[in-house]
């Protein structure tokens, strides 16, 4: 089965390991692990669309978005592919990621190998915030940390 390895940094404290898993093609990708760092609180957790770090995380480019959606929450029919929506921070700091998603692919021609995971400084509000942002990025602010999608060989 496909699996996918993720390992994210940034410019300051946020780190984390990020799993992902395919029992084939066309079945849901599950997507788990830690991420050590951040705030309390929800943080946007985004696909974006090239694996490209080379001037940080604001090299990979916008939410992947291949079919030209608007962006939207994981369970939208309107939606980027890369929308994987909030990842969410306990008071005491630990964030466990814990998706199953049944957009993202980790094969065929839009397999999002080879692509940036990035998580937020804020919430993304899925769409539904009001703000001038909220359809195109759900306002979920600065990037603090993203890493590349790479095959894993676990
Ligand atoms: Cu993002
Ligand atoms: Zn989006």
């Amino acid at each position: 089965m496909p699996k996918a390895m993720c390992v994210l940094k940034g410019d300051g404290d946020v780190t984390g390991v990020i799993s992902l898993s395919q029992e084939k093609g066309d079945a849901p990708v599950t997507v788990t692990g830690e991420i050590t760092g951040l705030a309390a609180g929800k943080h946007g957790f985004h696909v974006h669309e090239f694996g490209d770090n080379s001037n940080g995380c604001i090299s990979a480019g916008a939410h992947y978005n291949p079919f030209v959606k608007t962006h939207g929450a994981p369970e939208d029919e309107e939606r980027h592919v890369g929308d994987l929506g909030n990842v969410v921070v306990d008071n005491d700091g630990s964030c466990k990621v814990n998706i199953t998603d049944p957009k993202i692919s980790l094969t065929g021609p839009q397999s999002i190998i080879g692509r940036t995971l990035v998580v937020h400084a804020d919430e993304d509000d899925l769409g539904k915030g009001g703000h001038e942002l909220s359809k195109t990025t759900g306002n979920a602010g600065g990037r603090l940390a993203c890493g590349v999608i790479g095959i894993s060989n676990k």
